[in-house]
């Protein structure tokens, strides 16, 4: 899979995604990133990409020329037209479904604004959706892009290792992560849970799945509500909502 990310910082962008799971899956060829510099395409005696806002106000917009020509330009090198991704806090929040469903396409444009945002007509002329990671205001769209980037390139089939691959199903089982240890078996005076030293596995799966429902309940209670949950499962939370009530509640 193939990422064209349009940006006037590519050198943040292609340092940012050269580290861990990415740079190996590079390296492997099952994806690659390619950084491209919107001010390449200006036609600006003086490389300007933005101007003032008709209308007046603070800040600057980004002109449609330069964009729609790097997108074009993008689009000329492909087989088949790419999606097109105008990153901005205007756009449909990021989910891992949406970065399950993007992990399919062959090649993904993302579009990285600046100051107060991009001239409306680039974006009817040549984005076909509008994606923001979070509901706060970022001062570009690069980290944006990268967020999403790590989070699609790792959905691309061979970049996870099967165990890897393990343990991303059972986030999508749409509960929190059960908290893990490693060796030594006693950190500063804290031992690691008896139950996990006892070999026994189904003891230690049951462990598992309440702790991730007293997680799940704790931090993320909405997620409860679309969670895959056996009749146990709401056994366990029924006495996880006692715990928490309870006169010690309200801990960890
Ligand atoms: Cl995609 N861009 C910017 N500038 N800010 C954001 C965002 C994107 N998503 C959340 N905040």
């Amino acid at each position: 899979m193939n990422f064209h990310i349009l940006t006037r910082f590519p050198d943040m962008v292609e340092q940012g995604l050269s580290a861990s799971i990415l740079g190996r899956a590079e390296q492997a060829g099952l994806i690659s990133v390619h950084a491209v510099n919107i001010r390449d395409y200006t036609e600006d005696r003086h490389l300007h990409v933005d101007d003032y806002p008709y209308g007046g106000g603070a800040g600057m917009v980004m002109q449609p020329g330069p964009v729609v020509k790097a997108v074009r330009s993008v689009q000329e090198k492909l087989d088949r037209p790419a999606r097109v991704i105008y990153l901005s806090p205007q756009g449909k929040t990021f989910s891992q479904p949406m970065a399950r469903e993007l992990a399919r396409e062959e090649d993904l444009i993302l579009l990285c604004g600046h100051y107060e945002g991009l001239d409306e007509r680039a974006i009817e002329l040549v984005v076909t959706e509008q994606v923001s990671i979070g509901d706060y205001v970022l001062t570009g769209g690069e980290l944006a892009a990268m967020v999403m980037v790590d989070a699609i390139a790792r959905m691309v089939p061979g970049v996870l290792t099967n165990s890897e691959s393990a343990e991303e199903e059972s986030f999508m089982q749409g509960l929190l992560e059960y908290p893990q240890y490693t060796r030594p078996e006693v950190f500063e005076g804290k031992a690691v849970p008896e139950v996990l030293l006892s070999g026994h596995h189904a003891n230690i799966a049951a462990w598992r799945r309440r702790e991730s429902l007293r997680r799940t309940l704790a931090a993320r209670p909405e997620l409860l509500d679309r969670a895959e949950l056996s009749k146990k499962d709401r056994a366990w939370l029924d006495e996880l909502r006692r715990e928490m009530s309870g006169p010690d509640g309200g801990d960890t």
